[in-house]
């Protein structure tokens, strides 16, 4: 079994409950446990600001699938959820985004998947949630709660729990 990062995000629609819903999705599809869930987070949109903002989050998996079986299982529930690829631009709106962040510490470099996820310690919407699960793993030699102390984190809030 191999330990997988998610990072989910998401602008259009009820993100919040597209997140409660895909998450059992990925699991029952990837033969996964849930590890560990963070809480939602409200984030300023990053890479094309004009656009609504975001909410994110990040989630442990144990998984028997392979890094690229992961992320065609990743792309369908996108897809389950209203996630439309043809007309998105970059950086763009989106229901559904589910980023494989890391994968035990394999490294990978393909057009379709680069491992451990290459802009990751560039963006805070990532690193506070994951920061929130897994603190002292280490991604590309770098310790991800020093990796977070070392962006802003400004405008990021954390949302209370889901129905309370
Ligand atoms: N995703 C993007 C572009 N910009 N900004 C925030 N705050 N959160 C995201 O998940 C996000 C983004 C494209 O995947
Ligand atoms: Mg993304
Ligand atoms: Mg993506």
């Amino acid at each position: 079994m191999a330990s997988a990062l998610i990072a989910l995000g998401g602008n259009l629609g009820d993100v919040r409950a597209t997140f409660n819903k895909a998450i059992p999705q990925v699991c029952g599809m990837t033969q996964a446990a849930l590890v560990a869930r963070s809480a939602d987070y409200a984030t300023p949109p990053w890479g094309d600001e004009q656009q609504p903002g975001f909410v994110n989050a990040c989630i442990e998996i144990e998984t028997s699938l392979d890094p690229h079986a992961l992320l065609f299982c990743l792309q369908k529930v996108e897809t389950k959820f209203g996630r439309d690829r043809s007309p998105e631009r970059r950086f763009g709106p989106r229901t559904l985004d589910l980023d494989l962040i890391a994968y035990d510490d394999v490294r990978i470099d393909r057009p379709e998947l680069t491992l451990p996820h290459p802009r990751l310690f560039e963006r805070a919407f990532v690193l506070v949630p994951l920061a929130e699960i897994a603190p002292d793993r280490v991604i590309a030699g770098r310790r991800i709660r020093d990796a977070l102390a070392a962006v802003s984190t400004d405008g990021i809030v954390r949302l209370p729990d889901f129905g309370g």
